[in-house]
């Protein structure tokens, strides 16, 4: 088992701005507020998609990104959300958090669809915050960021095709010539020791994987050699290559290689015996006079066996024998890995996203931080450089109970306090007995 792996970013679109905006009509100077709200940014799906076998397609590192919603406008229009981004990937791909290694979501079948960082919701426009005493908000709400997330993609893959063959006929050759495998190469038999597996690209977006394992010999079934236990390898494949040197430089007669590797197969598993297999002629540069392979040919051909004369070295016929390979793959039923199911998300959860629930930590530079999934996002969506949102801010931050709590959490007078990217000075309301402050309260809401 061989296992693909690539960590990548998921960043979800931000939520476009609500608008801060007010009706204007030839003979009303400034009319009431008409802010339209911001649209919904785009989230990072993941879809099953059976024609791919492999994490090829990503590149290790890359953010991927969801687009932001647009901004909200006047006359209430609101801002279009922003697309999705729908990444497709293959059955049996299992997603996990970078940093906690959670397992996140195993997408295993067709078709299966999971979000894993959601889009922000669009901010919304001053028309939202109208209330009997204020007619005209002088703010609105920014978009919620997207969610962020680095994710580790890791597929455990199956070979689809096995190579078969004699040792010292140019497996790991081949397997080296198409694909990033490095397997040891050797002009001596028995250089593979452990199977390698390859993936190799046929076309964009078209891979196979194939898997190199050490050369077979008469009697292998028995014990001779390396034995035959490494054939449990190419059963779940789909297709074999049968690897026959006709070089003569072994001294060897393909002829009887391939009568006995596939007595030794017989042997040891009905179902490998009856895998389809495709012939090839190995290292056909070294013949001068290549006469010979005519009649060898005809015998295969006459078996129905497609036949491929290739060298790995000059490259002659590789390209025709992977193309045919892909092709005869489409045509074969897949087994798909066999797992557990969906895991469903376990974060994101709305629970986590009470304003009420949040925690207070005193960091090493004596800062008070607050920390919630709900308050951070409140702090998020107001627009700082607007005295009013920032009034409403601490008005919800006064209802959710923040400054009690502070307060039970021995903060001073002074103190600095951060929620997110905020920060501000703390004061205690009751040393100053301030009597309860009413004048500034506009444009309220009820979250
Ligand atoms: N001239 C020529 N030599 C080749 C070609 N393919 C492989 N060879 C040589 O043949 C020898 C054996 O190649 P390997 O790829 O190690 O053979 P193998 O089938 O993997 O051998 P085992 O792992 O021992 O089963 C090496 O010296 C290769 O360089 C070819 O197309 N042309
Ligand atoms: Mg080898």
């Amino acid at each position: 088992m061989f296992i693909d792996e690539v960590e990548i970013w998921l960043m979800a679109g931000s939520g476009g701005a609500g608008a801060l905006t007010f009706r204007t009509e030839k003979h009303v100077p400034r009319g009431g507020p008409d802010g339209g709200d911001g649209g919904r940014g785009g989230s990072v799906i993941f879809e099953v998609d059976p024609n791919l076998s492999t994490l090829l397609d990503f590149r290790p590192g890359k953010k991927y990104r969801a687009e932001r919603g647009e901004n909200g406008l006047g006359k209430r229009q609101f801002g279009k959300h922003g697309p999705d981004l729908v990444l497709k990937v293959p059955p049996g791909t299992q997603i996990r958090d970078a940093e906690t290694k959670e397992l996140l979501s195993d997408l295993a079948h067709v078709p299966q669809r999971e979000t894993l960082v959601q889009g922000g919701r669009g901010g919304r426009g001053n028309v939202h915050f109208v209330t009997s005493v204020h007619q005209t908000p002088k703010f609105a709400e920014k978009g919620e960021p997207g969610e962020e997330r680095r994710v580790k993609l890791e597929l455990k893959l199956l070979a689809d095709v096995g190579l078969l063959g004699y040792p010292n006929v140019g497996k790991s050759t081949l397997l080296a010539a198409v694909s990033a495998a490095r397997p040891k190469i050797a002009d001596y038999p028995f250089t593979t020791l452990v199977p390698n597996l390859g993936v190799v690209r046929a076309a964009d977006h078209h891979h196979f994987v194939m898997a190199d394992i050490p050369g077979l010999i008469e009697n292998a079934s028995e014990g001779a050699g390396l034995g035959i236990q490494f054939l449990r390898h190419l059963e779940r494949t789909r297709l074999l290559v049968h690897m026959l040197d006709v070089s003569g430089l072994s001294g060897r007669d393909p002829l009887e290689d391939f009568a006995i590797i596939n007595r030794e197969l017989a042997a040891f598993s009905e179902d490998l015996a009856s895998l389809p297999q495709v012939v090839v002629f190995s290292r056909v540069d070294v013949l001068a006079d290549r006469t010979g392979l005519v009649a060898l040919r005809e015998h295969f051909e006459a078996l129905g066996l497609e036949v491929f004369p290739i060298s790995s070295v000059t490259s002659e016929g590789v390209r025709d024998l992977i193309l045919h390979i892909w092709t005869r793959l489409q045509a074969l039923p897949k087994d798909l890995p066999k797992l557990s199911g969906v895991v469903h998300i376990t974060t994101n959860s709305r629970d986590d996203e009470d304003p009420r629930r949040f925690t207070i930590a005193r960091n090493e530079e004596g800062v008070l931080v607050v920390s919630g999934k709900g308050l951070e996002r409140a702090v998020a969506m107001t627009d700082m450089g607007n005295e009013y949102a920032v009034r409403r801010l601490q008005r919800q931050l006064e209802r959710w109970g923040v400054f009690a709590k502070l307060k039970t959490a021995g903060a001073q007078e002074g103190d600095s306090v951060r929620i997110r990217t905020a920060e501000f000075d703390y004061v205690d309301e009751d040393a100053w007995g301030l009597e309860e402050a009413g004048e500034d309260d506009e444009g309220d809401d009820a979250v």
